[in-house]
């Protein structure tokens, strides 16, 4: 087994659930993952870190603008052992080369773990990102995950206080920013290509709708006096699918929370999580447009108090084009084929590019499948992969 295999075995222990890892932010499955990785770092002599928002960050010697290669370790619940891991991994994998010929190159090179790229706990996603860009994420702290403990808790209680989260902002040293991620569709895999190049982002929104009925007795309530929150929300669920579809847009609504919640009482309450994506900004924000008018008419069908709101916005983001040529050329350097193609799944190279160039760098998905515990990529696939990074990494800091 390589060393990067080796890693990817030794990560996938922590939060392990089955086949596959629960990692959700600031947990401390997460936190002893990025210890783990802040040991890993130092042994190949890098200075390395957790800064104010929690993201690891191990840096090379090195004068002038940061390199930074990265991605996350988080992941959603039950969610696989490549989001993410793998862009980290290699980057380290690739710092361990440069470390090997005694950091040649005249640039320094920060490998960055990001807190909540997901934001599955909380809905807060890129939230590690955003603090390195420094956005204000003062006003995400009273987020509740499903137990009611807000966000600014779980940080306080695994030392990190939210007040000090501005301290993470360090964007203003960096140079550029590349990551590799696993493809998490079926193209590179159907293709048969080694490596994908991605040329731009697609663009989410995340909103929150609430339907409010009454809450009743499930055997006296007569079927036609009801105003069942569930059955409301259950209407609206197909409409936005159906209207998903129509608008080319990926809409999703995957969390329901009920209430009061028991099998013999009239749902009084729901609220629903719709996920959002599309390429074009506008797309969404016409998507976001229908989803109200849609909430309204369901409400009204089915006497329903109705309300909806938008919890998080990731722009869309074309990444740079002479970075892609980079990766291309790095590419053709190491013998791997490859194609331009855009991603549906947001990566924190959407938050970071905004402020610096970015590239990513796809690798291939058995099947397409991700956000699920039998995600793989071939430790193949993965090392000509992190060979094509480890390359671009190398000529950006000046040592290829
Ligand atoms: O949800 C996403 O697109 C990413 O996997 N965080
Ligand atoms: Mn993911
Ligand atoms: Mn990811």
């Amino acid at each position: 087994m390589n060393e990067l295999a080796a890693d990817l075995e030794a990560l996938a222990a922590f939060g392990a659930e089955g086949a596959g890892v629960s990692r959700l932010a600031w947990s401390p499955a997460l936190l002893d993952a990025s210890r783990w990785l802040l040991e890993r770092a130092r042994a190949i002599g890098l200075q390395a870190e957790l800064d104010a928002a929690g993201n690891v960050i191990a840096k090379s010697p090195g004068s002038g603008p940061a390199i930074v290669v990265g991605s996350h370790i988080d992941t959603v619940p039950q969610g696989g052992r490549y989001d993410g891991a793998l862009g980290v991994l290699c980057g380290l994998a690739a710092l361990r080369r440069l470390a090997a010929d005694g950091f040649s190159g005249s640039r320094p090179v920060w490998l960055v773990a990001f807190m909540d790229e997901e934001g599955a706990r909380f809905g807060t996603p890129m939230f590690g990102s955003r603090a390195f860009v420094g956005e204000d994420l003062r006003e995400l702290g009273t987020r509740r995950d499903e137990q009611g403990v807000a966000l600014a808790e779980a940080m306080a209680a695994a030392g990190f206080p939210l007040a000090e989260v501005s301290r993470a902002r360090a964007v203003d040293q960096v140079e550029c920013y590349l990551e590799l991620h696993i493809e998490q569709g079926p193209v590179l895999e159907a293709r048969g290509v080694d490596v994908g190049i991605v040329s731009h982002i697609s663009g989410s929104i995340d909103v929150r709708v609430g339907l409010v009925g009454q809450a009743g007795h499930a055997g006296t309530t007569p079927m036609d006096a009801r105003h069942d929150a569930l059955v409301g929300a259950a209407r609206l669920i197909a409409l936005i699918r159906d209207e998903a579809a129509a608008a080319n847009v990926r809409a999703t609504v995957g969390t329901i929370a009920i209430s009061p919640g028991a099998s013999n009482v009239v749902p009084g309450a729901a609220e629903l999580s719709v996920d959002v994506r599309a390429s074009e900004e506008a797309t969404l924000d016409r998507f976001a447009g229908r989803l109200a008018e849609l909430t309204a008419a369901v409400g009204k069908q089915e006497g329903l108090e109705t309300s909806v709101s938008e919890t998080a916005r990731l722009a869309p983001l074309t990444l740079s084009s002479d970075l892609q040529q980079l990766l291309s050329g790095s590419a053709q350097e190491v013998g791997a084929s490859s194609i331009a193609m855009p991603s549906g799944a947001a990566h924190d190279a959407m938050i970071v590019g905004r402020h610096v160039p970015a590239a990513m760098l796809f690798v291939p998905s058995r099947a397409g499948v991700s956000h699920r515990d039998d995600e793989y990529t071939s430790n193949e696939q993965c090392a000509l992969g992190c060979e094509v990074l480890t390359r671009a990494v190398s000529e950006l800091a000046g040592g290829a």
